[in-house]
C-alpha cells in the first residue's frame, strides 16, 4: 500500500534494528514516505545509517532531544532538504537506570524525575514547536509512543509511568493547539517489546511472557505491528483521529483477569 506517498516524515528514536522507530521507519518507507532519521549521538550514528540505507533514507541528522540547539539545527537542516514537513514521529524515552529498579518511593529522585520528564515528555512538545513552521498548510500528524505504565502501576516502571502520563496529557493539549493549524496529534501505547531500552530492565523476559499469556491475542506484539499502526495514524486514512491514545498491545490493557485457570481454587 502507499498510504504515505509523497509525505515528508521525520523519525526520532532509531537506535538499532530492534527499535520501535525502526519498525515504524520500515512500514512508512514501504508506504511511500520520504524519511529523514535522527540519531541521539555519534555512538549510534553508524547503526542508524545502516538501518536507513536499507530503506532508502538519504539524510541522517544528529539530535539529542534534551538540547534546544540540536533540535533547532535539526529543523534548519530539514528546511534545506524539504520545502515542508508532513509528520513527526517521536519514539524516545529515558530515565536514569537507578530510577527503574525497586520501590517507587525509594528509587525516585528530584533529578531522575526531571530527566525522565524532560527527555520522555517535554521533548515531544519541543519537537512540535520546532516543526510548526515547516508543517504549515499541510494537515500533518505528530505521533509519539507511550506505555500502559502511564495509567496502571507495574513493578519498576516507576518515574517513567509519571513521564508517560505527562506525555499522554500533552498529546491532548497539543491536539487542541495543533488542531488550529489542521494537524493531528496522537500516541500509540505499545505492548512490551525487547528493544535496547528494554534490555536494561530487570526481569524483562518474565514481563514479556506474563504479557503474552494474559493478552487476548495470546502473544506479544512486534515492531512491525506497531509500525503499521503508526503508518495508519500518520496517513490521511486517520484524518478523524486526534488526541487519541491507540493501544497496540494485543488487547492486554482491556483485561482485568486473563483466565480463571491461574487462580487458586
Ligand atoms: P530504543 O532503545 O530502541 O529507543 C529509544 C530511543 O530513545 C533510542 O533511539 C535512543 O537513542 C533515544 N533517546 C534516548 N534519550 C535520547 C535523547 N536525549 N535524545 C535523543 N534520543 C534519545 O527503545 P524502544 O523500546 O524502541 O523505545 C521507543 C519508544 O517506545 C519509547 O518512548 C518507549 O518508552 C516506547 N515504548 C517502548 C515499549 C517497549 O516495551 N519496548 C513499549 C511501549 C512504549
Ligand atoms: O518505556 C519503556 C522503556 C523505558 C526506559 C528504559 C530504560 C532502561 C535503561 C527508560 N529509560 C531507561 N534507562 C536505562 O538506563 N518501556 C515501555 C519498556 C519497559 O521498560 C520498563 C518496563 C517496560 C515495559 C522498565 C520497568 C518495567 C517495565
Amino acid at each position: 500500500m502507499n498510504l504515505l506517498e509523497n509525505k515528508n516524515i521525520l523519525i526520532v528514536g532509531v537506535a538499532n534494528k530492534h527499535s520501535i522507530a525502526s519498525g515504524i521507519a520500515e512500514s512508512m518507507s514501504k508506504n511511500g514516505a520520504n524519511i529523514v532519521l535522527t540519531y541521539q549521538n555519534d555512538r549510534l550514528k553508524s547503526n542508524v545509517e545502516k538501518i536507513g540505507n536499507e530503506i532508502g533514507v538519504e539524510t541522517f541528522i544528529p539530535c539529542d532531544v534534551s538540547s534546544d540547539e540540536e533540535i533547532e539545527s535539526t529543523f534548519n537542516q530539514l528546511g534545506r532538504k524539504w520545502d515542508g514537513l508532513d509528520c513527526v514521529v517521536h519514539a524516545v524515552g529515558f530515565a536514569p537506570r537507578e530510577e527503574l529498579d525497586g520501590d517507587f518511593l525509594e528509587a525516585t529522585t528530584r533529578e531522575g524525575f526531571a530527566i525522565a520528564h524532560d527527555v520522555s515528555s517535554y521533548s515531544f512538545i519541543a519537537l512540535a514547536k520546532a516543526a510548526k513552521d515547516m508543517m504549515k498548510g499541510r494537515q500533518g500528524s505528530l505521533l509519539t509512543l507511550s506505555y500502559l505504565g502511564s495509567t496502571k502501576t507495574l513493578p519498576n516502571y516507576n518515574v517513567m509511568g509519571l513521564a508517560k502520563a505527562s506525555l499522554e496529557a500533552s498529546v491532548r493539549y497539543l491536539a487542541v493547539s495543533a488542531g488550529k493549524d489542521g494537524h493531528r496529534v496522537n500516541a500509540i501505547s505499545a505492548g512490551p517489546i525487547k528493544t535496547l531500552a528494554a534490555s536494561g530492565v530487570k526481569n524483562f523476559r518474565k514481563m514479556l511472557s506474563y504479557n503474552a499469556e494474559r493478552s487476548p491475542s495470546g502473544r506479544n506484539v512486534t515492531t512491525k505491528e506497531v509500525g503499521d499502526a503508526a503508518t495508519f495514524l500518520s496517513s490521511d486514512m486517520a484524518s478523524g483521529i486526534n488526541g487519541e491514545i491507540l493501544y497496540v498491545d494485543g488487547g492486554f490493557n482491556i483485561t482485568a483477569m486473563g483466565s480463571i485457570e491461574e487462580a487458586e481454587s
